[in-house]
């Protein structure tokens, strides 16, 4: 259960993030997929995290402290065509630091827009994290704009997708952050996970 949630700090590099033991929880997508809005959602606590019609809001590495025992964190997101012209490669230095390098990031939800078929970019990511064994997990967004079986179609052809590469699937959960839906879910997945690492480090 997320009973508190605050802001604590913008980061522009990962040598900037709380330089406490507590671990962070990350959302990552291309721009305008809803991170910041699944970040509200879950915390019930609108405007917390900057939310924008126009892609490209959020820039920065953004901790909330939930619980005061761990973070969920907003990324930027990629795939955004001002910063993927940019002489650093098609994903952001910030980003590629935090996912690849940062110790503190436990997990990490890729955010999947419900509505699109699935995109060489996010594919392309989510290959890197496979290759890298980065946690992760997939979220699909927007689901308040389809139909339920136009979302069925659109899961079970990103996991045909994926199933082309990989053994094994990531888990796979949905969101709106328009209706509140999969709050409950995502965030006892959230809580399993963190009692998992838990576990690990009393070992
Ligand atoms: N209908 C609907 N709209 C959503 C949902 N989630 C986000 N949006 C809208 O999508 C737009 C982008 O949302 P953000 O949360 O700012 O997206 P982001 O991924 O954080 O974007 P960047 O920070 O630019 O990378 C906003 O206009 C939101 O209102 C959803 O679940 N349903
Ligand atoms: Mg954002």
């Amino acid at each position: 259960m997320i009973t508190r949630a605050t802001f604590k700090c913008s980061s522009e590099k990962i040598g900037q993030v709380p330089k406490d033991n507590l671990p962070d929880i990350a959302f990552i997508g291309r721009s305008n997929v809803g991170k910041s809005s699944l970040i509200n959602m879950l915390t019930q606590h609108k405007g917390l995290a900057k939310v924008s019609a126009t892609p490209g809001k959020t820039k920065l590495i953004n901790h909330f402290l939930i619980n005061n025992e761990w973070y969920l964190v907003d990324l930027p997101g990629y795939g955004y065509a001002r910063t993927s012209k940019s002489s650093r490669g098609t994903f952001a230095k910030i980003i590629t630091d935090y996912v690849f390098k940062c110790e503190k990031m436990h997990f990490l939800f890729v955010l999947i827009d419900s509505r699109l078929d699935p995109q060489k970019i996010d594919l392309e990511f989510i290959e890197q994290l496979g290759l890298n064994s980065i946690p992760f997990g997939l979220i699909f967004t927007k689901i308040d704009k389809l139909s339920k079986a136009q979302l069925e179609r659109s899961v079970s052809k990103y996991k045909q997708t994926l199933l082309e590469n990989w053994e094994e699937l990531p888990p796979m959960l949905i969101s709106s952050s328009e209706k509140g839906t999969g709050r409950e879910e995502i965030v006892q997945f959230i809580e399993s996970i963190l009692k998992y690492f838990n576990k690990c480090s009393d070992n």
